[in-house]
């Protein structure tokens, strides 16, 4: 990576859709080999209820912290990118997909621009996205609220965490 300052984001990765372990695993390899883009740390993979439109398969979860040498919009479209990559089809919102990537957390800024909003505006609602976030961050707040104190509010039931190796997301690169 270059010599810019680099920043520690986090990454949502969601899929239900075919091989959705798979598909986090080329995810996260293609940013991984983004020259400025480093993957630092990535949760356990959880299995989850479907949030949203509940009529749909569960879903597979995981969050990864990154270090970028990136602006946030130039992030948003290396996830945005590396989906399409995957071939992902963009249909019903909080539908089925093979891979949602989502930009969580970037540094302690607060973006509100067309097509871009930081943190990920329904953080705070989602205990798909808090349980693996609290794995692999758990100082970080959203807003004032430290994630645990959110994630109180919610109801984790149904969620399971597989039992793989911590090194899952590497597949077999
Ligand atoms: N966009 C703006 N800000 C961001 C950001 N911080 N990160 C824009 C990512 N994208 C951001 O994204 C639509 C556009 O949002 C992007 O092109 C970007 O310009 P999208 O992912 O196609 O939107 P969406 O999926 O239709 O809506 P949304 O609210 O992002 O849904 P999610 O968060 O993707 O949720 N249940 C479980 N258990 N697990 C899941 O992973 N996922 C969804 C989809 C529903 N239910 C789920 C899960
Ligand atoms: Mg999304």
């Amino acid at each position: 990576m270059s010599g810019r300052n680099r920043v520690r984001a986090c990454l949502g990765l969601g899929g239900n859709l075919g091989d959705p372990q798979a598909a986090m695993v080329a995810a996260l390899g293609i940013l991984d080999t983004h020259d400025d883009i480093t993957v630092t740390r990535v949760s356990s993979l959880y299995r989850t209820p479907p949030w949203g439109l509940v009529d749909q398969p569960d879903f597979l979860n995981a969050v990864a912290e990154v270090e970028t040498s990136l602006v946030p919009r130039q992030l948003l479209d290396a996830c945005l990118a590396a989906e399409r990559a995957l071939k992902r089809v963009r249909n019903e919102r909080w539908g089925p997909r093979a891979i949602d990537l989502d930009v969580l957390v970037y540094a302690d800024r607060s973006i509100h621009e067309d097509g871009l909003t930081i943190p990920h505006p329904r953080i705070a609602e989602r205990a798909f996205v808090l349980v693996p976030l609290l794995e692999i961050a758990p100082g970080l707040a959203i807003g004032d609220k430290p994630l645990a104190e959110a994630l109180a509010k919610l109801d984790t039931g149904g969620i399971d965490r597989l039992d793989l190796p911590s090194d899952w997301w590497r597949g077999e690169r």
